[in-house]
């Protein structure tokens, strides 16, 4: 799917209040705010257009939107967040969603889902079992995929500690050929797809964006840089020091069609 369009929220004031693993400390939210805006402005240079959301104080994470809901170019279905924390920020996305699209699907309780744990690959999805994404969200998920003609597989990460999220440590860049962290490189349900490993130690950029040849990726990780270059992709680096703060990546800052 070429994407045009994808919604946005940037970080509210309570941002640092959110749900974290990292020991990296808290966010800065003035250079969280930059950063965003800076992220904005990138995917805008690709051709994107925006569709902003207001920043949601009750809500610490809503700045993660890509966790409320995946669009396809055949439809769209919001998710059931995982984080109880976060259900509530699911209302704002539908809405804004529902002015272009016609239907949106929803998982349905006890299924709980992120959009964090969908990787589209094309014609096909995989489907991360995390600690997010239980075994009915993610049936829920293939069942409305299939539906509208998509092949799906499912991927348990849930044994795999470095993994909030699938795309946390995997990500299409286009045709048979996915990014992939060692950690989830060999799994068994990546099988027959090109996988290019993320160099060691740079974990975090295994999670980007492909809009078009261009991969929207995070600064600082040199060797994957080198790599994706080599292979030919254009790169557009984005800052995101504080959003790694919050588990975020890359990916998590839009929903994108
Ligand atoms: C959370 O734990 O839910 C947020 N602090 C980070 C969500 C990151 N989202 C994503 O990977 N899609």
């Amino acid at each position: 799917m070429r994407i045009t369009r994808a919604v946005v929220c940037p970080p509210a004031a309570t941002f640092p209040d959110g749900i974290t693993s990292s020991s990296l400390g808290p966010p800065d939210l003035a250079l969280a705010l930059a950063q965003h805006d800076a992220y904005c402005q990138a995917l805008e240079r690709l051709g994107v257009s925006l569709l902003r959301l207001p920043p949601d104080p009750r809500h610490p994470d809503s700045t993660f939107v890509e966790d409320t809901a995946i669009v396809t170019s055949r439809g769209a279905i919001l998710t059931r967040p995982g984080a109880p924390s976060r259900a509530g920020e699911v209302a704002a996305v539908r809405a804004v969603l529902g002015g272009w699209l016609p239907e949106a699907a929803v998982v349905a309780a006890p299924g709980t889902a992120d959009g964090g744990d969908v990787c589209e690959a094309g014609d096909h999805f995989f489907i991360g079992l995390s600690g997010r994404t239980n075994p009915e969200g993610a049936a829920q998920l293939a069942e409305w995929l299939a539906e509208h003609g998509f092949s799906t597989s499912v991927i348990d990460i849930r044994r795999l500690p470095g993994l909030l999220h699938l795309k946390t440590g995997l990500s299409w860049l286009g045709e048979r050929r996915l990014l992939a962290t060692r950690e989830i490189a060999g799994h068994e349900g990546l099988r027959g797809w090109e996988i290019v490993r993320v160099p060691e130690g740079e974990d975090y950029a295994a999670n980007c964006v492909r809009v078009d040849d261009t991969l929207l990726i995070a600064r600082g990780f040199p060797a994957t840089s080198a790599v994706l270059g080599e292979l030919g992709y254009a790169l557009a680096p984005v800052d995101m020091s504080e959003y790694r703060k919050m588990d975020g990546g890359v990916s998590c800052l839009s929903v994108r069609w």
